[in-house]
């Protein structure tokens, strides 16, 4: 955990005093040795770390004793999941906060390489440090393999029926395969789809039954009291705006990760789509997001000043359409927007939807939309965005969109 404390005495001491604390915390005092056999073994050198080679390692003359040790231990978990894991933090969180508090901490679990193609669908795989030195057959992967046979070793806590439904990922169901294994982003599914492509299409489809839900409830208009209507379109309205904005983050993230583009073009691609941060912009400024998925392009532009205003040229073709803002409602202020299109105010709100998270800062939690129904648009036609931030709110802004 230190690099300080590199001694193998002073090592060898830590790590005694950690399997000591665990031990205690475990309870029982029958449970500190199989508690130390486990934890040295995933320690120890060797590729594989289900018990049974790490029973091999352990205990070469006691291989099947040692193994049935271990599995009785994992499979039983006979211990407090709060009072170990508070040790844990006892001893972790301290060394996190070494140089100040933690804003984002990156597990990076793609350490272990797969030997092997015993796994249907295994083949050599993309491993975090080693991607460079296998770089021509790079293959980036998804998943954790939770496998008995390649893996944490996990699925071999399952009833030995099921255990070996997940073990192969010829039987194992596609709602389970990223759980239960290590796959790259091209492994195909039972469904014919790839992993990649499922992960684009899942989210297209859920914005889009989104979206359904409120075209459905509309037709409920006038059949049922005012309030609730109004209620319940906000509250519907809200979820397939966010469905958008996760959408986004998530199958941006995803090809940015798997370098794969969609199959149907649509991740990355948004051609009604004009980012504030290309606007004319007057007093406002462009600022990254982080993380940069939480906005579109990465960027908003936020307004420092007691006003401002953005510009945008419509290219397109004399016609009617809604026309779409997204904004960021944070909850440290209200803000005011105007919008106008050649010279005619279209809609104007307060930054104040109340089904938001609440959260004072520019990302997806707070990226919220305004669609303004049936607007006339004219061939440069100017569409001009004013807006007042208020309080520690900077009236953020980060795309319209012509649909
Ligand atoms: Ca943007």
């Amino acid at each position: 955990m230190s690099a300080s404390s590199s001694a193998p005495g002073a090592q060898h001491q830590r790590f005694a005093a950690y399997l000591d604390s665990l031990a205690q915390a475990a309870g029982h005092l029958d449970r500190a040795v199989p508690l130390e056999s486990y934890c040295t073994g995933l320690l120890l050198p060797g590729e594989r770390k289900s018990v049974e080679p790490m029973a091999a390692r352990l205990a070469p003359d006691d291989v099947q004793r040692r193994h049935q040790s271990l599995h009785h231990f994992v499979a039983n978990a006979p211990w407090s999941d709060e009072a170990l894991l508070e040790r844990v933090r006892h001893f972790v969180l301290p060394v996190m906060k070494r140089n100040g508090s933690v804003m984002a901490w990156i597990v990076d679990d793609t350490g272990f390489v797969k030997k092997g193609t015993h796994s249907v669908g295994v083949v050599r795989q993309y491993c975090g440090r080693l991607a460079s030195v296998v770089y021509d057959t790079v293959v980036l992967c998804v998943g954790r393999e939770r496998s008995v046979a390649g893996g944490t070793g996990f699925i071999g806590q399952y009833q030995p029926g099921v255990a070996k439904l997940y073990e192969t990922l010829a039987d194992c169901p596609d709602n389970l395969v990223l759980f239960m294994h290590h796959v790259p982003y091209t492994y195909r599914l039972h469904s014919g789809k790839t992993v990649i492509q499922y992960l684009y299409d899942s989210h297209y489809d859920g914005a889009a039954a989104a979206e359904s839900a409120v075209r459905q409830w509309s037709t409920l208009k006038g059949l049922i009291d005012d309030e609730r209507y109004r209620d319940v379109l906000e509250q519907l309205d809200y979820q397939a705006g966010q469905a958008i904005v996760w959408r986004d983050a998530v199958s941006n993230w995803f090809m940015r990760a798997s370098k794969i583009p969609d199959a149907q073009g649509r991740v990355g691609h948004y051609p009604n789509r004009f980012e504030a941060e290309t606007a004319k912009l007057n007093g406002y400024l462009a600022k990254p997001v982080t993380p940069w998925e939480g906005a579109s392009g990465g960027q908003a532009v936020e307004c420092p000043a007691a006003a401002c205003f953005v510009n945008f040229t419509y290219g397109g073709a004399a016609g009617t359409h809604d026309l779409l803002v997204r904004y960021f409602d944070t909850n440290a202020g209200v803000s005011r927007f105007k919008v106008s299109v050649g010279g005619r105010v279209v809609a104007e709100w307060p930054a104040s939807d109340q089904h938001l998270v609440r959260n004072d800062k520019v990302d997806s939690s707070s990226s919220s939309r305004r669609v303004i129904g049936g607007v006339a648009f004219k061939p440069g036609d100017e569409i001009r965005i004013d807006a007042v931030p208020d309080g520690g709110e900077t009236a953020a802004l980060d795309y319209i969109e012509i649909m």
